[in-house]
């Protein structure tokens, strides 16, 4: 059965605590364990980027300061796997800024993917929109999961990005689905989006069928130099809810609490785990801005007593 934007509407409006509730008893039922998951981020081909996506600081229009580097040697990346791997993480995620990337790229990346794999990591790329052919030669590789991201609702869309449609996007994540790599696919909050907009992003990313095995909601980075450095963002108990609402309408997805973690403080993040978000991006680094400190992070995880994936285990925090 689908989800109505009337339903999404109706949990936003709940009081917090009914709404915080009915997504803890959600998450407990679907993760007993309630453990988190760590994934590590790499950016392996940095800026220079054609697309004109408002948020981005990789974008070659927008003056941020990024400076752009070409695909990365694959012993570079495999030298950061292993300290990602080293320092507790279950997940590497490549991220290249590109609008989409060339044959001969992606068998690039597919050499990488299957190095990174036999280290024993799951691995996850974002490399942009992806043919049918390539998605096939990831999942080949061994590709756990590919990240393409809705961003925002269809009706907000337009006002963020113009170089490509809600529809390309689509068209991506379908290939990823029939090349039978997990999706990763979520959006981003406090661009300047309505609550309805919030909730019809959600709807679609939960109407997908099936809907995606990771759910990355991002808080925005607002950086000087994009179209949405200004951007006002959204009160904390805002984004507290959005990620409950996920929880609640993809009961069994990764919800990670993504990019942003920085401006929200440890009491903000820890409600967010309340709320159901039982996945992080974990090393000093996003793609291109910062992310809170390993150390910093695995003690807030030992202070709330939450246990880690690792080999599809749950560990505690040592
Ligand atoms: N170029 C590829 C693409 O766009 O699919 C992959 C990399 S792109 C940086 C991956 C995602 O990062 C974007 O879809 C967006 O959701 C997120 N992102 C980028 N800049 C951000 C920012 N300033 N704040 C929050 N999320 C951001
Ligand atoms: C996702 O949803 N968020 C990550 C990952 N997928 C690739 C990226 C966040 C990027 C934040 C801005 C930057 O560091 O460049
Ligand atoms: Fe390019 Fe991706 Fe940034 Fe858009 S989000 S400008 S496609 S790197």
């Amino acid at each position: 059965m689908s989800i109505t934007v009337d339903r999404v509407i109706d949990l936003y409006n709940l009081p917090f605590n009914k709404l915080i509730f009915q997504a803890a008893n959600v998450h407990q039922e679907n993760f007993p364990e309630g453990d988190i998951e760590l994934a590590t981020l790499l950016s392996i081909k940095t800026g220079g980027c054609p697309e004109d996506c408002g948020y981005c600081p990789q974008a070659a229009r927008y003056d941020t300061g990024v400076k752009p580097k070409k695909l990365m040697h694959i012993d570079d990346v495999l030298t950061a796997a292993k300290a990602a791997k080293e320092a507790g993480s279950n997940r590497f995620c490549m991220g290249a800024a590109w609008r989409e990337p060339k044959n001969r790229d992606i068998d690039k990346v597919a050499a990488m993917i299957s190095s990174v794999k036999a280290l024993g990591l799951e691995t996850c790329a974002t490399l942009g929109m992806l043919d049918q052919d390539q998605a096939q030669i990831l999942s080949e590789a061994g590709l756990d999961f590919y990240n393409h991201n809705l961003d925002s609702s269809e009706d907000f869309y337009g006002e963020i990005i113009s170089t490509r449609t809600y529809q390309d996007r689509l068209k991506t994540l379908s290939h990823v689905r029939q090349s039978g790599i997990s999706v990763c696919c979520g959006g981003i909050i406090g661009m300047g989006e309505t609550r309805a907009q919030r909730a019809r992003l959600l709807i679609t990313l939960a109407n997908l069928n099936p809907y995606p095995e990771s759910v990355p909601i991002n808080h925005l980075v607002p950086v000087n130099g994009t179209p949405l450095s200004d951007s006002k963002g959204v009160d904390s108990i805002e984004f507290i809810r959005t990620i409950a609402i996920a929880r609640i309408i993809m009961p069994k997805a990764r919800v990670r609490l993504s990019a942003g973690r920085q401006e929200l403080g440890k009491e903000a993040q820890s409600m967010c785990f309340v709320a159901g978000a039982n996945s992080i991006f974990y090393g000093e680094k996003l793609l291109t801005t910062g992310n809170p400190d390993v150390k910093n992070d695995l003690l807030l995880l030992k202070e709330l007593g939450l246990t880690i994936k690792k080999n599809n285990e749950a560990v505690m925090v040592v």
